[in-house]
């Protein structure tokens, strides 16, 4: 029996990501496809629904119980594995009075109890709706119990019925990263595997799509993994950057003005010090809110540019275009929220609280080659924001309260 593996190796990915500090997004595209496609087989943890995060705070809190803190140590060593050797390895690891067997049984229940939480990915519910509508067929390729998959989906309003296939890890003889899986897939859909177009966020689920003759888009869960995906056709920063078209798949029609709207999130905090570098360096100051504060918010939301509203207290509201993320370009370790308010301010306002609704996506975050090239990207962005926030699905959200309203601590 195959549990997907990833929860576990999620630290590991942190470590290795930590010694990637050199990376160049030039895969970040939507690279030419050979033939076009007509069938999309898409993996369900970690591409569509963010099971991990769920099954991260289960294993803090189990090894609470037994008085250790989950930090993630022995991480490369479970890469891979199925889940019970990792769970063994967890037990070495952290000195667990348990064997492998008993860690599993305890654990699995409270997995089990957490799946009514996983929330869809930033672009899932979309990309689903989108392939379903235009009649693409689509299978469901996964490497969790099928048991666990409808549980999964459950609580998925319409995603079970968009699917024309779903195949779980124990209806096949091996999981990823075996092919099998792919292949019974698409020999259900009735499709040849040329004509098939994987969707994966895992290094084994990529190497399972390649290996069974397919082209595979990867969607890493931790973008600056991306450099390890050699063998996908595209890596993607997230869902949002997917173009069908380039996969001879029908294309989106929501884009408006070099963005696309997005189901608004709201963020606030007074603001802090940065890198000190936004308008010395650029000549674009960005008043950034504090990262680790917001981060269970950070973690629902692919990082990217983005376009929204921003309210200063004391001040007012304002257009405002921002990145979020580790800032490629300066190899940061931290990740952080850089608004620009598209507007002249006399003075810093460092302290003073500010809120913000982001409604629109832009585009990945990218590594430029020069520091004028950076810049030059940033001013695009502005004047994408300028125009876009104009427009009726952004500009009716300068008016909501919460950008008026004092966040309660
Ligand atoms: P830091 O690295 O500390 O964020 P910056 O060089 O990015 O420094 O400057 C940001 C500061 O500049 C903000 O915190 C704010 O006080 C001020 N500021 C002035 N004009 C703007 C603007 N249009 N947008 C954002 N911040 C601005
Ligand atoms: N930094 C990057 O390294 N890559 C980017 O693609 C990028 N895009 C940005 C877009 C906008 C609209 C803004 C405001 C900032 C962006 N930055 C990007 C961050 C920039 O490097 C940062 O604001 C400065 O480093 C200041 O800390
Ligand atoms: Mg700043």
């Amino acid at each position: 029996m195959w549990l997907k593996p990833r929860f576990f190796l999620y630290p590991q990915v942190s470590a290795a990501v930590k010694t990637l500090r050199h990376l160049h997004f030039t895969r970040m595209d939507n690279a030419c496809t050979t033939q076009s496609k007509s069938h999309v087989l898409l993996d369900l943890d970690g591409t569509l629904l963010d099971t991990d995060s769920v099954a991260e705070e289960v294993l803090k809190e189990f090894l609470a119980k037994y008085g250790k803190q989950w930090d993630g140590r022995g991480d490369e060593k479970r890469l891979g594995k199925r889940p019970l050797e990792a769970a063994a390895l967890i037990v070495e690891d952290y000195q667990l009075p348990c064997t492998a067997q008993q860690f599993m049984t305890e654990i699995w229940p409270s997995f089990e109890n957490m799946w009514c939480k996983a929330k869809p990915l930033p672009g899932a519910v979309r990309l689903i709706k989108h392939l379903h509508s235009h009649g693409v067929p689509m299978a469901l390729a996964s490497n969790s119990p099928r048991k666990n998959i409808e549980e999964k989906l459950f609580y998925q309003q319409g995603w079970k019925e968009s699917f024309s296939v779903i195949i779980g890890g124990d209806e096949v003889e091996e999981g990823k990263p075996s092919p099998q899986i792919f292949l019974e897939a698409a020999k259900k859909l009735q499709a040849e595997p040329p004509s098939c177009l994987v969707i994966e966020d895992s290094l084994v689920g990529v190497t399972a799509g390649k290996a069974a003759g397919m082209e595979v888009v990867a969607v890493p869960s931790i973008k600056k993994q991306a450099s390890l995906y050699t063998e996908a056709n595209c890596v993607l920063n997230c869902l949002f950057d997917l173009r069908p078209e380039r996969w001879g798949l029908p294309p989106f029609e929501d884009w408006i003005a070099n963005s696309l709207p997005i189901e608004p999130w709201y963020i606030g905090g007074p603001v802090i010090k940065g890198f000190g570098r936004g308008s010395k360096i650029l000549g674009i100051p960005t008043a950034n809110l504090s990262a680790d504060e917001l981060s269970s918010t950070l973690a629902q939301q692919a990082c990217g540019v983005y376009l929204g509203w921003a309210g200063l207290s004391t001040r007012g509201i304002y257009k405002m275009v921002m990145s979020i993320g580790w800032n490629p370009f300066f190899d940061n370790t931290k990740k952080t929220i850089e608004p620009w308010l598209l507007h002249e301010f006399d003075e810093d306002f460092y302290g003073e609280e500010l809120r913000l609704v982001v409604v629109g996506y832009i585009r990945p975050e990218a590594k430029f080659p020069s520091l004028e090239a950076l810049i030059e990207k940033i001013h695009e962005d502005r004047r994408i924001a300028e125009e876009a926030l104009d427009l009726l699905p952004y500009s009716q959200y300068q008016d909501v309260p919460f950008l008026r309203t004092a966040l309660s601590t």
